[in-house]
């Protein structure tokens, strides 16, 4: 077992080479949170709305500006106030997928300029290792983090076997600028420790009816070894209060990593 799994987040902290990576994990001990929430909506004032509301339960917003309709610079200010405000970091789900003078382009340019505001932004690994090599190139001097998908919770997913441990080795390579990986578990025998991120997260339900597949923050942090707990609709589906949400997934998350901590 990585003896790893033991320590507090504020201890790893001191681990890890990415000056971002290591202000997330402080954070997180003292907010005392796991929880990132994915805030999929569609127009900035509901964005904005929601996360106001939730920012104090979170350690991390994820957001896909990709998908709304009135995005424009405001949004990304008011965003970046709400951040301050009630202090998280904002992940960019972009799914970078690319060749490296691409990702350079799309990570620094066009309407969003993702680099200019994205604490951490990810990337799949398809295209090979230049593409994390050109994210660095634009996101290191800034103080950015990215994360690798290793794996995807949805059925199907291909990111498993061989195409995952290669992942695993080149974020071992850039560990100045990956902070870790979107996973559905923590990866043993790695020579660095890394943060994980994991998605498909309900306490309610066990799938979405287009392949997605949910798992309950106790089954990824304790069984699974994960550190974060990404939730989108069980937190602001329609019919839920997202602050009674943000609270239960809140405790949730923090519980499983209080047991993980206490070895049980
Ligand atoms: P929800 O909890 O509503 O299913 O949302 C999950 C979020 O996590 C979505 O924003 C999705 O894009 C993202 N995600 C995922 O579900 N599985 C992955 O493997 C990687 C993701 O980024």
């Amino acid at each position: 077992m990585d003896a790893r799994l033991n320590h507090k987040f504020s201890q790893r902290a001191n681990g890890l080479k990415n000056p971002l990576a290591k202000a997330l994990l402080a954070l997180m001990e003292e907010k005392q949170t796991n929880l990132s929430v994915a805030v999929d909506l569609t127009n900035k004032a509901d964005i904005l709305a929601l996360v106001d509301k939730i920012g104090p339960f979170v350690c991390v917003i994820k957001t896909h500006v990709d998908v709304i309709e009135d995005f424009d610079q405001d949004f990304i200010q008011q965003l970046t106030a709400l951040s301050e405000k009630h202090r998280f970091y904002i992940f960019e789900d972009r799914k970078f997928a690319d060749i490296g003078n691409t990702v350079k382009l799309q990570y620094s340019s066009g309407v969003y300029k993702i680099a200019s505001w994205a604490h951490i932004t990810n990337c799949h690994t398809v295209p090979g290792e230049g593409i994390v090599q050109g994210l660095k190139e634009v996101g290191l001097p800034l103080g950015r983090g990215l994360l690798l998908l290793a794996e995807m919770s949805s059925k199907g997913s291909l990111a498993t076997g061989s195409y995952t441990q290669t992942t695993l080795e080149w974020a071992e390579k850039h560990n100045d600028f990956c902070i870790g990986f979107i996973a559905g578990r923590r990866f043993p025998n790695l020579q660095h420790d890394f943060i994980t991120m994991s998605p498909g997260i309900g306490l309610d339900v066990k799938g979405d009816g287009l392949g997605q597949q949910y798992r309950t923050p106790h089954e990824v942090i304790v069984n699974c070894g994960s550190d974060i707990i990404i939730v989108g609709r069980g937190i602001y589906g329609a019919g839920r209060d997202p602050v009674v949400e943000a609270q239960r997934y809140k405790q949730a998350g923090w519980n499983a990593y209080q047991e993980r901590l206490s070895g049980k």
